[in-house]
Parts: structure tokens; C-alpha cells; sequence
């Protein structure tokens, strides 16, 4: 947006049940147009299947309203087909892969990054170990074919009771370290943090350089000004640390999206005003 700092986007979704952190369903061109005429810089779209959108009039309709499609997230794949990269099923966790490799191939052609997140799965603790094994050996494959096809995926912190390995940004950032490349990033969201990190802004600064994608939702899963989240704070901390990534607005679309959508973004960039006004009495 121009003269702010940050790039928000919109979410957007063909299909997806309406208590889902969603903003726009229903057709993804006229969620697009939307979405460009509220402001957003870009769109998140939340796809079941890779195969069920026409890339090319996705393309067509970014390019003609100037917008772009920043991230797919793919956890309707789970919650939908419960395919997960740490299933103990070999077959399973095959079919997991395949369906990850359709989301990179997708994300290639709209230029956009891919998150992983519900699609982590759900561990049982008696197999710790098994499971984080195979989990690391489909990351380690799942990034190298980013890497050949020069897609970032973006692997999501989530709070213990939605995924319950790897809740804090800490240990997200160890496990990455760890894999080590350089389509790996870290998304994370808000939402998550205010139950998991004992300081969010901290976290934030601290890891940084891990940073690749960033969701926006309030302590309440509502649009950022209706819970209790300092977002001047986590606004402050993103800009310190330069990020320049997109932050998605993946939150409920209560009143109704409308309202929603315009009330988040209203409230960000007051808050993206009042510190650039008071960077500005400062020089
Ligand atoms: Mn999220």
C-alpha cells in the first residue's frame, strides 16, 4: 500500500465452512476484484485441491487489477482428506506429498508461496520419534523440490491444540536450522503466538531472519482491534526486523466479511500512520 511500510492480504476460498478464519468465499476472480477495491496488496487463496482453479484466468484477473496471489494455504487437505506429513501410514503420507508437490506446482505458476500447517498432522506421543522422523524426511524432500522449482514454503507455528509438535517460534526455528534451506521460512500468526510465546514481540525480533509470511487475527480469531493483541507492538517488531513479506488477514469473517475486511484494514494502517507520524517528530 502505498506510503505504508507493510502488504496485507486478503483471504479468499471457493468452498470452506463459514466458522473457518476466512474473509471472502465463493469465486476466486470476484474475491480478487474485491479484494483489490479494499485496498489489499494481495490474496491468500485456501484451495482443497490444486487442480480445482483455472490458473490462467487467476493470472489474467491479478494482472489486469494489479494485485497478486502471495500465499496457497493447504490445510483443507487435512481437514477435509486428513493428509498429513507425519502420518505412521506410508500410502498416506505418500499421497500427502503428491498433494504438496500439486500445491508447488500451482504456487509456480501464480508466482506465489505455499503453507504448510494443519498438514503437519497430529502426533501421538508413544511415537514421537517414528513421526518426527518421517516428518523430517518429507520436508527434506518437499524442500528440495521447492528449491528446484523456486518456490518458498512457508511452515506454519500453531498453538498445541491444533498441532501438538513444534508450538513455539523457537522451535520451529531449531527444526529449520536444521533442515537448512533457503526456500524454508518461517509463517507466523498471530493468533497462535498470543498462546504460545511468552513474548511476542521479542520472539519476533529475535528470530526474524526466519520470518516468511505473517498471519493477522486477534487473540479471539476476530479482525486485529477486537481482542486484546498489541498490534502497534507486533507492527513495530515487523518493521524493525525489515520484513517484507505479505500479512494475510486470516481471520473470521464476523460481523460479515465486509465489515471484517474493512475493519482490520482500517485499524492496521492507523496504527501504520501513528508510528510513521511519530518517526516523523522524531528526526
Ligand atoms: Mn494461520
Amino acid at each position: 500500500m502505498a506510503g505504508f511500510a507493510l502488504k496485507y492480504s486478503s483471504t479468499a476460498a471457493i468452498r470452506a465452512p463459514g466458522t473457518s478464519p476466512i474473509l471472502f468465499k465463493g469465486d476466486l476472480c470476484s474475491s480478487i476484484i474485491k479484494s483489490k477495491n479494499y485496498g489489499f496488496d494481495a490474496v491468500e487463496i485456501h484451495i482443497r485441491r490444486p487442480d480445482e482453479i483455472e490458473i490462467d484466468k487467476i493470472n489474467e484477473y491479478c494482472f489486469k487489477n494489479n494485485i497478486t496471489i502471495s500465499t496457497i494455504g493447504t490445510g483443507m487437505s487435512y481437514v477435509i482428506d486428513r493428509l498429513s506429513l507425519t502420518d505412521l501410514n506410508w500410502q498416506k503420507r505418500k499421497m500427502a506429498i503428491e498433494r504438496l508437490k500439486g500445491y508447488i506446482d500451482l504456487a509456480e505458476k501464480l508466482n506465489s508461496g505455499v503453507i504448510i500447517g494443519s498438514m503437519r498432522g497430529k502426533i501421538d506421543f508413544d511415537n514421537y520419534n517414528k513421526h518426527l522422523s518421517v516428518y523430517r524426511e518429507n520436508i527434506l524432500e518437499l524442500t528440495d523440490y521447492a528449491e528446484y522449482k523456486d518456490v518458498p514454503i512457508y511452515l506454519e507455528t500453531i498453538n498445541r491444540y491444533e498441532v501438538n509438535f513444534h508450538n513455539t517460534i523457537e522451535e520451529m526455528a531449531d527444526f529449520l536450522s536444521s533442515i537448512n534451506s533457503s526456500r524454508l521460512k518461517i509463517l507466523i500468526d498471530t493468533f497462535h503466538m498470543n498462546i504460545e510465546e511468552a513474548d511476542m514481540e521479542e520472539s519476533i525480533k529475535k528470530y526474524g531472519n526466519y520470518v516468511g509470511h505473517v498471519h493477522f487475527a486477534d487473540s479471539n480469531r476476530r479482525y486485529p482491534g477486537k481482542g486484546h493483541i498489541s498490534f502497534r507492538g507486533i507492527i513495530n517488531a515487523l518493521i524493525e526486523i525489515g520484513y517484507e513479506g505479505y500479512i494475510a488477514f486470516e481471520y473470521l469473517p464476523y460481523p460479515d466479511p465486509d465489515t471484517a475486511a474493512k475493519k482490520g484494514l482500517d485499524y492496521l494502517l492507523a496504527i501504520e500512520k501513528s508510528i510513521a507520524a511519530k518517526e516523523n517528530l522524531l528526526l
